[in-house]
């Protein structure tokens, strides 16, 4: 089929008022029946066309009459019926297969025929796997639900909207009607249907209105869902304290499923999680997922109004609701936890994910200009990316300017489907400022280099600091143009001390720190009354995702990383001083970096000054994904080895004495609580354990097996575990035994053991995942299962993946082929890591090019996994 391109958007021939859709629901057959009350322009004369796919028409009739079988046809999942004016009202019956839907979309079951339960997944095209209609964001109906079944097998009922009844039926049903009062695309469509339990709470938003939340789960966790409750509460008052948003039905629920392709989904008022991340509890959840199921539920929450009550006109407008939504949430987390924590955190995971998608094949604009398969375009891009051009415009208006134009751009575009511009309008008009030049960003792909120079004029007191910025042409895109890029930026001097900056214009009182915009090809900025060569501190914050070219010497960097008071630039100032340390390593000539990078290190861990959390981080070289970024012959094993060299150097110069010493104080203080100063110090103790294993194995292993077997939480008994398996101690066997049957019957916990042991480095990692694969708790069929193997396989364990036999390649060609034939969502996300295979050395290269067009010939490929292939080859 032919892309669906931007420039083609045509406003809908048809509408849809209201929607009623009653459904009799059963595991193996499910019928549905829809009212659609249509609307047009009565002067136009588009025949009636609407979406379906996979749907057994059992009836049709248009204004009460059945229709004859040729006023419609139904062929190439589109149905056109004739004969349909402005308010006529369709109603089609259909009929669906729930239990053999394998690939998640549409109505499908989670878990066994027997106990499981059923739900929808509709974003961003599912809604047409349920019922015939213009399945397209700017169609917004109100929707009246009823859903019938076994009162038995299906004790609970649950639609998006407020509840309107329920009842009994004959023969042991019953039933449960549910309104929605808020106008809605078919996408944000849900049903539930099943055996679960619930947690309940009650919430008085900011404005009276009183709500039931909900937490929905299966028996045998709901006992893990209070967290989550808690968090949700945190995201609502916040929401209603930094943007005055309050939730606006009388019922809020959430429920968990094992049994899904993402994190989870915003549907109106009945938000769907991935178990994954709603679940938690001290005995199987570690730090980080903790943290993670705070953001998820913030993030689906915040979408009630950043996507439902304003969505988006069309899919290329994705990053109006997800960039959006990941810039609130991460203020949100920010303001619950350490803000330069998170903000390392975000920036490690835009270069470990999206950099690499903006530098290959698959790179796109965060608006694409046409995609083939929509599912495909969920990526880093859209949302990572979205996120950081939100961050810019947040910065250029400040915090009270953004907060105008956030209430602008709700209010002029409730109950509507919005585009980016209505977006930038809205802030931009707010504030008096034309954001247009910020369009740029959204319609250009790859990653903007910033090339900074200094120079110091000691006769004028001034120092003159010249930006240049340039955009590599990408597969998609061989021009490139000038972005606005803001810098913020600081001057230190030798001392470590920030110097007061007075610019041209500037005649209040100094700062410390500015902004500057970069909005051509290249500009000079002057600071006056400078009294030493300065040391520039620049992107502070990283205030734009670009990547910095400047050309710092060790003993600058040093500085920064011992002195920058700002969290995120003193932690950079480190990862670009051990990337120069790597370098030297690699060309055979240890130098002046390492020595400033393991001496700076050594001095911070000693000195003990700096918080526990920001130590770790710091203690922790750049990743083996972000290193192959800057080369341009990747041999991973050799990345790999040099990492390792790197860190054994930073554990000699600590040394084993001292990391033990500092291991034993932070291990006597153990304990499972969640508070930020013990889950700094869980994070701080793994890594000296790691750093230690690496340099004195003997003394490192049975305090790793002393942690296992004595862990009070998840996080250190996971952290012991992977530091045995990753130094094959002659207790990891045990060790691993022991969890497999400890958390048998936790399907989390159960992920997690097949990722610990999937990112095991090294050439013989291929061959545990082989003998994995044959554990009977792996499948195919189960999203997460397949992430927590595969997935960790190919994505985090560089040197196992790329082997250089090219095995690691023929393996994951075999799993896409037989995934796609089950679920083409994630088949196709699983593909993506074969992006960068160009960049590989020639052995390596070629291996893979030759596994990829295999995939690429092969018949019967979905169109999911088809675009990502044929997009890689490029
Ligand atoms: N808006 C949600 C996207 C989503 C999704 C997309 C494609 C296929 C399945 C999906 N499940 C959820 C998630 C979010 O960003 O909030
Ligand atoms: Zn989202």
């Amino acid at each position: 089929a032919a892309p669906t391109r931007l420039d083609a958007y045509r406003a809908p021939a048809w509408r849809v008022e209201t929607v009623e859709l009653a459904f009799d629901l059963a595991i193996d057959t499910t019928e549905v029946t829809a009212r659609l009350r249509l609307r047009c322009d009565p002067t136009q004369t588009q025949p009636l066309r609407l979406d379906g796919e996979n749907l057994e028409l059992l009836s049709i009739a248009l204004d009460g009459t059945a229709l004859a079988a040729d006023a419609y046809r139904y062929a190439n999942n589109v149905l056109e019926i004739d004969g349909a004016r402005d308010g006529s009202v369709l109603e089609t019956r259909v009929r669906l297969r729930p239990a053999a839907n394998t690939a998640l979309e549409g109505l499908y079951l989670s878990g066994s025929a027997e106990a499981g339960f059923l739900l929808t997944q509709c974003e961003a095209e599912g809604f047409r796997h349920i019922t015939f209609f213009p399945d397209r964001p700017d169609v917004q109906a109100l929707y009246t639900v009823t859903l019938r079944a076994d009162r038995d097998r299906f004790p609970v009922l649950l639609a998006g909207g407020n509840p309107d009844g329920a009842g009994e039926l004959d023969d042991g049903r019953h039933w449960a009607r549910f309104v929605d009062p808020h106008p809605k695309p078919g996408y944000l469509f849900a049903v539930v249907a099943g055996r679960l339990q619930s947690i309940e709470r009650d919430y008085l938003t900011a404005d009276g209105r009183a709500v039931t939340l909900k937490i929905w789960a299966e028996a045998d966790v709901i006992d893990r869902c209070d967290y989550a409750m808690d968090a949700l509460e945190r995201a609502m008052r916040w929401d209603e304290r930094t943007y005055g948003r309050n939730y606006d039905l009388d019922v809020f629920h959430v429920v968990a499923t094992h049994d899904f392709n993402m994190g989870a989904m915003e549907n109106k008022g009945l938000n769907i999680f991935n178990a994954k991340y709603l679940l938690a509890d001290p005995g199987s959840s570690t730090d980080d997922e903790y943290r993670h199921v705070e953001s998820v539920i913030a993030h689906e929450y915040f979408h009630n109004w950043s996507g439902n009550r304003v969505t988006c006109r069309d899919w290329f407008q994705l990053s109006l609701k997800e960039g959006l939504t990941v810039f609130r949430e991460q203020s949100f987390s920010a303001d619950m936890n350490s803000a330069p924590l998170k903000r390392i955190e975000d920036v490690s995971l835009l270069r470990r994910a999206q950099f690499p998608e903006d530098a290959g094949p698959l790179a796109h604009p965060v608006r694409p200009a046409q995609y083939s398969e929509i599912n495909n375009f969920y990526t880093a891009t859209v949302y990572e990316k979205g996120a950081e051009l939100v961050r810019m415009l947040a910065g250029r208006l400040g915090r009270e300017g953004f907060r105008r134009g956030m209430d602008l751009y709700f209010a002029r575009n409730d109950g509507k489907a919005a585009t980016l511009e209505d977006f930038l309008a809205a802030l931009g008009e707010a504030n008096h400022t034309d954001l247009g030049p910020y369009l740029a960003w959204y319609a250009q792909a790859g990653t903007p280099r910033l090339q900074a120079r200094g120079e110091y004029d000691e006769a004028r007191r001034s120092y003159a600091l010249t930006l240049r910025q340039h955009t590599p042409a990408t597969a998609s895109q061989a021009q490139t143009h000038p972005l606005p890029i803001p810098v913020k930026l600081a001057l230190f001097d030798r001392d470590g001390r920030m110097m007061p900056l007075h610019m041209d214009a500037q005649t209040s009182k100094a700062a410390t720190e500015t902004v500057v915009v970069l909005d051509t090809d290249e500009s000079t900025f002057v600071f006056h009354d400078v009294p030493s060569a300065p040391v520039p501190s620049l992107l502070r914050g990283f205030s734009a995702p670009v990547i910095l070219e400047c050309d710092y010497d060790a003993a600058e960097l040093a500085l920064l990383l011992r002195h920058d008071p700002d969290g995120f630039n003193r932690w950079e100032a480190g990862q670009q001083l051990a990337t120069l340390a790597y370098a030297e390593l690699r060309d055979g000539a240890p130098g002046h970096a390492l020595d400033a990078w393991l001496g700076a290190l050594s001095d911070l861990f000693a000195r003990g000054e700096v918080e526990q959390a920001l130590l770790a981080n710091l203690l922790t070289p750049p990743t083996e994904v972000e290193w192959a970024e800057r080369e341009a012959r990747v041999d991973p094993a050799r990345i790999h080895a040099l990492r390792q060299q790197l860190q054994r150097q930073l554990a000699e110069r600590i040394g084993a004495e001292a990391l033990q010493q500092r291991y034993r104080t932070l291990a006597g203080e153990a304990s499972a609580a969640l508070d930020a100063a013990s889950q700094a110090q869980r994070r701080l103790k793994q890594r000296v354990l790691e750093l230690l294993c690496l340099i004195a194995p003997d003394v490192a292993q049975p305090l790793a097996a002393a942690q296992y077997d004595s862990a009070p939480g998840m996080t250190d008994r996971l952290g012991a575990l992977a530091v045995l398996l990753r130094s094959d101690a002659p207790q990891a066997a045990a060790a691993r035994a022991h969890y497999r049957q400890r958390h048998a019957d936790n399907a989390l916990a159960l992920d997690k053991w097949f990722t610990v042991q999937a990112q095991v480095p090294g050439e013989a990692a291929l061959d545990r995942v082989l003998m994995l694969e044959r554990d009977p708790a792996f499948t195919l069929k189960n999203p997460n299962r397949v992430q927590s193997l595969l997935g960790a396989f190919v994505r985090a364990n560089p040197s196992g993946f790329h082997r250089a036999d090219g095995a690691g390649y023929r393996f994951l060609a075999e799993r896409l082929v037989q995934l796609d034939a089950l679920n083409p969502q994630v088949a196709a996300r699983l593909a993506t890591a074969f992006n960068g295979w160009q960049r590989l050395e020639p052995g390596r290269r070629q291996a893979a090019r030759a596994v990829i067009e295999d995939v690429a010939d092969r018949d019967g490929l979905s169109r999911n996994l088809r675009e990502i292939v044929a997009n890689v080859l490029k």
